[in-house]
């Protein structure tokens, strides 16, 4: 399949995979891009020098062109930006915030920018600082979220921008690629299916959540702070709305939060630790290798593109 999206990256299948903090690391990257889409190494809230590392490990796993996920919340931010310019990374998607003051430094060195957005507005002011494309991403998201959904939020930014804009959000499988061509897109970020690779060492108890969940099991905590967080309902989410609900401080709130999602994803405490997943979760029902995804949900996008031709004879 080609689109904008394979055409800018040189890539085989119009699919990146999300860069999620803790989750994303070298050996899910190297699988996704050794399949034909784009995998990235989250940045998350890792030190610089971890980055590196994890950078040159998933060079010697692929000759294939990977990404590197900047979380701008990350206190390194600046050195991870640069860190990605000395390791000669081609693609550069960033997460939570505005990338702005690093879009210079990244196009002098050919890198591929790629913002991911929540508004329109964002989507504009991102293509005025040189952005080559954008991730639209939907509440339907895990992690951090806006606030539009894919449907209302892809269109609009189709709308607003020249370059390719890529759907996130609520797309697991090929009738999510499928409709996200029909609104425009010219590929897909996919995160909570890839936290079930086969390749991706996210613990087992994770994975065991995540397969047994269900459409409605995934709550937003952190409406109250500025920082909506999608992840799958347990003690921790259950407590955390119970404190926002009384009130608690921005402070509190954090601290309830701050490596919690570590202890989930490393530990596999998905009891006390946050289990960030998407509302496809329910979706999400085996372990596959990340070849197998992909190809499955490209041969299913494909059927269903060239079924919906011949329903217009
Ligand atoms: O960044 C994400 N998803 C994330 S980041 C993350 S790390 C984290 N860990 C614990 C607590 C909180 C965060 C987990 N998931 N997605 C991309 C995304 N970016 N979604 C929404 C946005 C966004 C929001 C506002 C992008 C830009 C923006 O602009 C605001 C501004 O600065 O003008």
């Amino acid at each position: 399949m080609k689109t904008k999206l394979t055409e800018l990256l040189g890539i085989e299948y119009p699919i990146i995979q999300g860069g999620m903090a803790w989750v994303a690391e070298h050996k899910l990257a190297a699988a996704v891009s050794e399949a034909g889409g784009i995998g990235l190494i989250g940045a998350g809230g890792a030190p610089a020098s971890f980055v590196q590392a994890e950078i040159r490990k998933a060079k010697e796993m692929t000759k294939k062109p990977f990404g590197v996920n900047l979380m701008l919340m990350n206190p390194e931010a600046d050195d991870i930006a640069k860190v990605i310019v000395d390791e000669g990374v081609k693609v550069v998607t960033t997460g939570a915030g505005n990338p702005g003051k690093y879009m210079a430094m990244w196009k002098e060195a050919g890198i591929k920018v790629i913002p991911v957005v929540a508004s329109s507005a964002m989507a504009k002011l991102m293509e005025r600082a040189g952005a080559d494309a954008v991730v639209a991403e939907g509440m339907e998201s895990g992690g951090h979220i806006g606030s539009l959904t894919t449907m209302a939020l892809v269109p609009q930014v189709v709308d607003a921008v020249s370059v390719p804009v890529i759907a996130a959000g609520g797309i697991g499988d090929g009738r999510g690629l499928a409709a996200a061509l029909m609104l425009g897109a010219e590929g897909v970020q996919m995160g909570t299916r890839f936290v079930v690779a086969k390749e991706s060492i996210v613990h087992p108890n994770y994975k065991e959540k995540l397969i047994k969940a269900k459409d409605i099991d995934s709550e937003v905590t952190g409406m109250s702070t500025g920082h909506p967080v999608r992840s799958l309902r347990n003690k921790m989410t259950k407590e955390y709305l119970r404190m926002e609900k009384e009130g608690a401080s921005f402070e509190e709130l954090e601290k309830l939060g701050l490596g919690a999602l570590r202890r989930a994803v490393m530990e596999g405490d998905v009891v006390n630790g946050t289990v960030m997943a998407g509302q496809i979760a329910g979706m999400v029902n085996k372990e596959q290798t990340c070849r197998e995804m992909i190809e499955e949900i490209m041969v299913q996008a494909e059927r269903l593109l060239l079924n919906a031709a011949d329903r217009c004879k």
